[in-house]
């Protein structure tokens, strides 16, 4: 098992595209194991590859009370999604200490495969629903912070830059 470095926004490899995993194999299996570690030591609900700065299509969650329900998506996608839609607060492991809201939808139905490289289709609401289109966005290269106005984005930016310059002083 091993701990990965996170990206801090707004490192421009944030911003790479993911390309599709070739085949659930013993590498990707491992890398499964080293994220799920990696997201429950830094006390997150997901992470996406992208963040990692692996640029293939996988997602781990566990938005269990109890942090016993890891959910591994790898070339997710989108099949369907609700008519309505929900203002939430989000954050990222790749914005340390930023909140702010974001409009997702309210449902989404994602067909992926699983660690074991088995199809199925995910049915998400409430949290989950919120977690899977957030880290759906990083394999995109999308960051939640993209979704505020330039302002917003702007400060964040400049906050982050400075936090980054002070820790490695
Ligand atoms: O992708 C990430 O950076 C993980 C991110 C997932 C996420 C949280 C909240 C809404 C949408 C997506 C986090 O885990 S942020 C840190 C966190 O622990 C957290 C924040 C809000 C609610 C629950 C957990
Ligand atoms: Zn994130």
């Amino acid at each position: 098992m091993a701990l990965l470095s996170i990206l801090c926004y707004p490192d421009p490899k944030l911003h790479t595209v993911a390309k599709p995993v070739a085949a659930v194999d013993a590498r990707i299996q491992q890398l499964v194991v080293d994220m799920l570690e990696t997201m429950y030591d830094a006390k997150g609900i997901g992470l996406a590859a992208t963040q990692i700065d692996v640029h293939e299509r996988l997602i781990v969650i566990d938005v269990s009370e109890e942090r016993n329900q890891p959910l591994v998506l790898i070339n997710p996608e989108l099949v369907w999604s609700s008519p309505t839609t929900h203002l939430n607060e989000e954050g990222c492991l790749s914005v340390p200490g930023i909140y702010d809201g974001v409009t997702r939808f309210d449902a989404v139905h994602v067909n992926a495969l699983d660690e074991n490289g088995n199809n199925r289709v995910i049915e998400a609401d409430g949290l989950l629903a919120v977690c899977v289109q957030h880290e759906m966005d990083h394999l995109l290269g999308k960051v939640f912070v993209e979704y505020l106005s330039p302002l917003k984005r702007n400060r964040i930016k400049t906050k982050m830059i400075k936090a980054q310059r002070e820790e490695s002083r």
